[in-house]
Parts: C-alpha cells; sequence; structure tokens
C-alpha cells in the first residue's frame, strides 16, 4: 500500500490520538482517534458531521473535556501542524529539497537541542476540502516548504513589504496571529490598502513542493482531501532574524523549557539559575519580569 495514503495512515497509526482545530488560528479543538479523522476527511461534505465520529471538544488551553465550543467553529475540523517527528518512518521521506541541502542550520544541531531550543520543525496538514490556514507568517522568521503529497490546495501569499497593510505586525514584521485579513472577503474598514498589496497565488498537486522565504505571509485552503508535509529551515538569509525571535524575543519562554528539559533534568552540574527556574515557578515569572519591565 502507498505509504503516504489516507488507507496506509489508517492501518498503521489509525489508533493515534490527534487534535483538530476548526483552522489553524481557531480556539475550537478537537480530540480523537486519526482512524475516526481519516473517515470524516473522506465522507462527501453534505455528508460530514459537524464532528468526527468519537471527537469531543476539548478546552485549547487545558485539554480538559467541553460540551460545547466557545466559539463558532470557521471552518471544518483541520489537523494542523501535527508533529511529523513523531512518526520516525515518514520523517525520512521528507529530506531538504536540492537548494537547501547541507545550509539548513536545523539539520545540523543535536537532535536533543533541537528538541529542547525549538521544539518541532517537520509537520502535516491533513484535513478535507475546505480545510483552512488564515493568512499568517511563520514562527519564528523561518522558511518552510509546503510538499503536496495527497490532494490539491490553493496558497495565496504576499511578500513580507505588504506585510503592514494586511495585518497588525510587530516591530519585525511579524503577524500577530489572529488579526490579519482575509484575502478572500477583505475587511476594508480595518484593512483600507489591502488592493495595494500584491497577491501571488498558486495551486499545488500532489508531487509538487511550494517554498515560501522567511515571513511571507500565506494564506491556504484545500480543495480536495487531502495531506501537505512543511519542514522549517535556517540559512544565512534568515539567521539574524531567527536567532533574534527565538533566543531574545522569547528568551523567558526559551529559558523555561530548557530548564525542564529531561537532558537538564539528568544532569547533575546544571547551572544554579536552571535548578532555580525548574523548582520555583516564580522565578520564571521574575525573569519576565526584569526582562519586559
Ligand atoms: O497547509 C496549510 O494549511 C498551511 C501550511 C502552512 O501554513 C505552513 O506550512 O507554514
Ligand atoms: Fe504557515
Amino acid at each position: 500500500m502507498d505509504t503516504w495514503s489516507f488507507g496506509w495512515m489508517k492501518e498503521k497509526i489509525g489508533d493515534l490520538m490527534v487534535t483538530t482545530y476548526a483552522s489553524i488560528d481557531s480556539n475550537v479543538h478537537m480530540r480523537g482517534v486519526l482512524r475516526d479523522y481519516i473517515d470524516y476527511i473522506l465522507q462527501p461534505p453534505e455528508r460530514r458531521p459537524e464532528v468526527a465520529r468519537g471527537f469531543r471538544y476539548v478546552d485549547p488551553d487545558t485539554g480538559v473535556e467541553l460540551q460545547a465550543p466557545r466559539e463558532k467553529p470557521d471552518g471544518p475540523q483541520y489537523l494542523v501542524s501535527w508533529d511529523l517527528e513523531e512518526i520516525s518512518e515518514l520523517t525520512e521521506d521528507f529530506p531538504q529539497p536540492y537548494f537547501m541541502r547541507g545550509r539548513n542550520l536545523l539539520d545540523q544541531l543535536h537532535p536533543v537541542t533541537k528538541r529542547a531550543l525549538l521544539n518541532k520543525h517537520t509537520w502535516i496538514f491533513m484535513g478535507p476540502a475546505g480545510s483552512l490556514s488564515q493568512l499568517h507568517n511563520d514562527h519564528d522568521h523561518i522558511h518552510t516548504y509546503v510538499a503536496q503529497v495527497v490532494g490539491r490546495k490553493h496558497f495565496i501569499l504576499f511578500s513580507p513589504v505588504d506585510a503592514p497593510l494586511l495585518a497588525d505586525v510587530d516591530y519585525a514584521g511579524h503577524t500577530t496571529t489572529r488579526k490579519s485579513v482575509d484575502p478572500l472577503n477583505p475587511d476594508l474598514e480595518r484593512f483600507p490598502d489591502f488592493y495595494q498589496a500584491e497577491p501571488y497565488e498558486c495551486t499545488i498537486e500532489k508531487g509538487e513542493l511550494l517554498f515560501m522565504p522567511s515571513s511571507w505571509l500565506h494564506h491556504a485552503i484545500g480543495l480536495e482531501a487531502g495531506i501537505t508535509v512543511s519542514k522549517d529551515s535556517v540559512d544565512h538569509h534568515n539567521f539574524g532574524r531567527w536567532f533574534q525571535s527565538i533566543a531574545v524575543d522569547k528568551l523567558p519562554k526559551l529559558m523555561g523549557r530548557i530548564s525542564k528539559h529531561q537532558s537538564f533534568v539528568d544532569f547533575p552540574h546544571s547551572p544554579a539559575w536552571a535548578d532555580r527556574l525548574r523548582r520555583d515557578s516564580e522565578g520564571l515569572k521574575e525573569l519576565q519580569r526584569l526582562l519586559w519591565e
């Protein structure tokens, strides 16, 4: 069986618990098993239930089960940014494309460092027709590629130069989530200069790959039931912005994560600040105050 078919996924990893969102930006989260989610994806839209069989709404922060979503779902259930590194036999199918081979800093980091500092860098997006990723740019100014494995997906991209016309952006031109324009239905009161921005549109099909350089904004919508894999990269073009983002802007978060990481916990002579942060959550707050106030 084709490894990357829905059938293979159901058979080999169908028991996995997954969390789906009502769009990349949604606070409506649902939890259930992958097998039931794939059945939901493959149902014709007119017969698709509101929630996949066996799935339950969960609180986005605590994961605790909810009777009803806290807001209206803005799209069908979407398995967003699922960590492909959980499924090691599949990760190997996604090396860097030829133009990034040997120059992606993230590939050269020790796996433990990468996990502790940076979390995950290879993602799957899986969903039915209509799966929605609202306009955003990616975390920490990474470059990314999206590889279409099953189905077709439509993308609208904008250059970072146009970002202020399309979204609330921070000092580094990075979008603040949930605040960008919907390019398919722009709110011209909030984004009066939307039509001055230049959109680039494309549809990617099975076997095609779209490379999105650091800070390019993108909006994606599934045209069919599909699977997309995306992989991050950092090279000399975005190193400065990436480093600024992970090591300066997110320093408190980063230190909290490092201090709790297994490799530090196991290490008998960890620095005093790491010990303190581990034992004392107030320590982290204090550090945050020091850095930000
Ligand atoms: O496929 C999608 O819905 C969005 C992909 C994306 O935003 C990404 O890989 O950065
Ligand atoms: Fe993205």
